[in-house]
């Protein structure tokens, strides 16, 4: 379905179940060209925003209810503003999430109705739930504080949903992608420090693709929280207040007073975080072979140490090699969803088509593919 076809459904839905139209709002879902797990280690970070949305129809009602329509889910729900009014529906506490956040903020939220729908694969590692919680977000500011709270924290307020509401003590990337994304550009973000770069991302003679493959992967509950709490565990007995600050020979003095496993969840973290500079160096000179290799360096990385990828990832990524592919790896949280690949333009076609039948050979199911187009995040969905 085209962005244009879900607006005019939405449109068309809203009108059907409250009567009159509201305003459209829609934020974005993200890839991340590198930088995995480190935005909650306080390192960097190097999303953009893409052409995948969350859009919603909005209008204040005049109450202190709440009433929502997902249309993707086909499930409705209505509740109050109050921390006990909380919906057992998770799609719903998202939203209602976003409100109560922005509440104890001493933003305002009064009561509204809404109908939203979207494009961004769920479960895919493209961060639906933050394009979600952005959309919201932003639409609240706009609708009911004169657009007062800053972007960051707009941000702030969809991570805070996932740790409050969602159960994912997440890092700030991809809310941050989310409502700072820009079209044409990639963000730089120091996690620690909040600043941020645009970089313009229009690589020469190489596309990024998405292999999906439509393995579900579910942060809620997921050793996602523990890979987090390895890493404050290795970083409070190494005095710092996030691993940001430690070295490889910090690390290695400690080794035998931690468990193999922090060990080589915190390696992955310390060299993670250089890489990310390392690719944006080697960007600014348009070195597209150092940014693969360095991308393929963060799936090793991801799969041994930090054990987040999963077999079908891995032959992924496998077949990304065999077949010449600039660079490839899992992104974003793991345990399913996509690889991110750097292929040049004359490999493009092969590698989809090699990739596409060898796992649907082996899996019995083809991937989805989906060509990246860096785009804007939050925003009133101009028609
Ligand atoms: C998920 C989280 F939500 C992000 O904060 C980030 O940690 C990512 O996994 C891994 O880089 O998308």
């Amino acid at each position: 379905m085209t962005t244009q076809e879900m607006q005019n459904n939405i449109r068309e839905t809203f009108k059907e179940r409250f009567g009159e139209s509201g305003e459209l709002f829609a934020s974005a879902g993200r890839i991340n060209l590198i930088g995995e797990h480190t935005d909650y280690n306080g390192g960097f970070v190097f999303p953009g925003a893409i052409d995948k949305v969350i859009m919603a129809e909005i209008r204040p009602n005049g109450t202190d209810k709440v009433r929502v329509y997902s249309m993707d889910i086909d499930d409705y729900a209505e509740f109050g503003l109050n921390e006990e009014d909380a919906p057992k529906a998770s799609w719903a506490r998202y939203v209602f999430g976003v409100c109560r956040e922005i509440i104890k903020r001493g933003g305002t939220v009064k009561g509204f109705d809404a109908v939203f729908a979207g494009n961004v694969p769920l479960g895919a590692g493209l961060s639906s739930s933050a394009a979600l919680e952005s959309c919201f977000a932003f639409a609240l500011n706009e609708l009911f504080n004169d657009g007062k709270i800053e972007k960051f924290e707009l941000a702030r307020i969809g991570q805070s949903t996932e740790h409050n509401y969602c159960g994912v003590n997440c890092g700030i990337m991809d809310q941050f992608a989310s409502v700072f994304g820009k079209e044409g550009n990639l963000m730089r973000l120091d996690c620690r420090s909040g600043e941020y770069e645009y970089f313009p991302f229009r690589p020469e003679g190489y596309k990024l693709v998405l292999i999906d493959s439509r393995v579900k992967h579910e942060l809620a509950d997921s050793p996602y929280n523990k890979r987090r709490e390895s890493c404050e565990r290795v970083a409070a007995k190494l005095g710092h207040e996030t691993l940001r600050d430690a070295t490889m020979e910090e690390l290695e003095a400690v080794k035998s007073d931690i468990s193999a496993e922090d060990f080589s969840r915190a390696k992955f973290v310390i060299e993670e975080k250089d890489r990310v500079l390392a690719v944006c160096d080697a960007l600014e000179r348009g070195d597209y072979e150092t940014v693969g290799r360095k991308m393929y360096e963060t799936h090793e990385g991801l799969s041994k140490d930090y054990e987040v990828s999963c077999e079908e990832l891995d032959f992924l990524n496998d077949v990304a090699r065999e077949t010449g592919v600039a660079g490839s790896r899992i992104m974003g949280g793991g345990f399913g969803g996509c690889t991110i690949n750097l292929v040049a333009d004359d490999r493009h076609d092969t590698f989809v088509a090699e990739a596409v039948k060898r796992f649907n050979e082996k899996y019995g199911h083809e991937p989805m593919v989906y060509d990246v187009v860096i785009s804007d995040g939050a925003r009133r969905v101009k028609e």
